[in-house]
């Protein structure tokens, strides 16, 4: 790896699906962490479970909630404020309408946090690593930001901003030696769906079946590659499908 030898990760939406997956591999491969969420009694679980394998530190707050995402990491012990990677994660899809059809608050909360969010952990982290000259930005974004699809509207248009913006900060913050890339997955079995459809988890099961997803474990493999490759290679942009999927919209689904 190309970190000191207990490098430390601040991992948004830890609590559920990629996030989560990725605390875990981080921990068994001795990752100091950051792990965030708003459900607090999940990161405390979680806390217990992974500290057992490397420091963890707890964050919870709304990425939303833009005074306290500032004031939750400057609060950060010392030995959490160094951070080495961050994972732009937290997010999700709310609703599936046709865009005559979306529901406002559907739309910004997708905005809020898929983007805005997104924006304000990188804003509060990105000093440490431009003081430093290094660090590795790891932002995921989903196939929906590379293809637009029927009703994906409002979520595709805030995974496209995550796309640019992971673009935007490769570019600027290329003069310090940060690393920034993205993944972008196609279906992965998560809590995604749920959220998605609001608790229909009949409609969120069927998302998934008829063909095996990907699961969050195998986004969480490609991460933990992403960062320990060496410090010259930045892995700049993936799109990770199921082998049953070929694009947002062609499944092969045996029903
Ligand atoms: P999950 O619903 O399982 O996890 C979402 C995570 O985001 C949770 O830990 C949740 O934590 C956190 N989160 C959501 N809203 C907020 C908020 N307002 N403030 C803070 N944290 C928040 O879904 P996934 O693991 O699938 O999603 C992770 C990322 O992967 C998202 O960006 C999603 O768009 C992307 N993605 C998912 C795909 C899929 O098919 N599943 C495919 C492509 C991309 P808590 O509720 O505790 O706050
Ligand atoms: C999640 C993938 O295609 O279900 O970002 O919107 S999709």
């Amino acid at each position: 790896t190309t970190f000191n030898e207990k490098p430390t990760a601040f991992i948004t939406g830890a609590t559920s699906g990629i996030g989560l997956a990725t605390a875990k591999i981080f921990a068994a491969n001795k990752i100091n962490l950051v792990i965030c969420g708003r459900r607090k009694k999940r990161l405390n679980e979680l806390k217990k479970e992974l500290s057992r394998h490397t420091k963890v530190f707890i964050l919870e707050f709304d990425v939303r909630d833009k005074n306290t995402v500032f004031e939750a990491i400057a609060s950060l012990p010392e030995e959490f404020s160094n951070i080495d990677i961050l994972i732009n994660n937290a997010g999700n899809a709310h609703g599936l309408d046709s865009i005559e059809e979306g529901s406002l608050d559907d739309w910004e909360a997708m905005l809020d946090i898929n983007v805005k969010g997104l924006l304000y952990v990188s804003k509060a982290i990105m000093p440490g690593m431009i003081k430093k000259k290094s660090g590795h930005i790891i932002n995921i974004g989903s196939i929906a930001g590379k293809e637009v699809y029927p009703m994906g509207n409002v979520y595709c248009a805030s995974k496209y901003a995550v796309d640019a913006i992971n673009q935007g900060m490769r570019i600027d913050l290329n003069k310090y030696g940060i690393r920034v890339g993205a993944i972008n997955p196609g279906l992965v079995e998560t809590e995604f769906s749920k959220v998605r459809f609001k608790g229909d988890d009949g409609r969120a099961e069927a998302t998934y079946k008829g063909y095996k997803p990907l699961q969050p474990e195998d986004i969480a493999d490609v991460i933990h590659f992403m960062v320990t490759r060496p410090s010259h290679v930045n892995i700049a942009d993936l799109l990770i499908l199921p082998t049953a999927q070929a694009s947002a919209t062609i499944v092969n689904k045996e029903l």
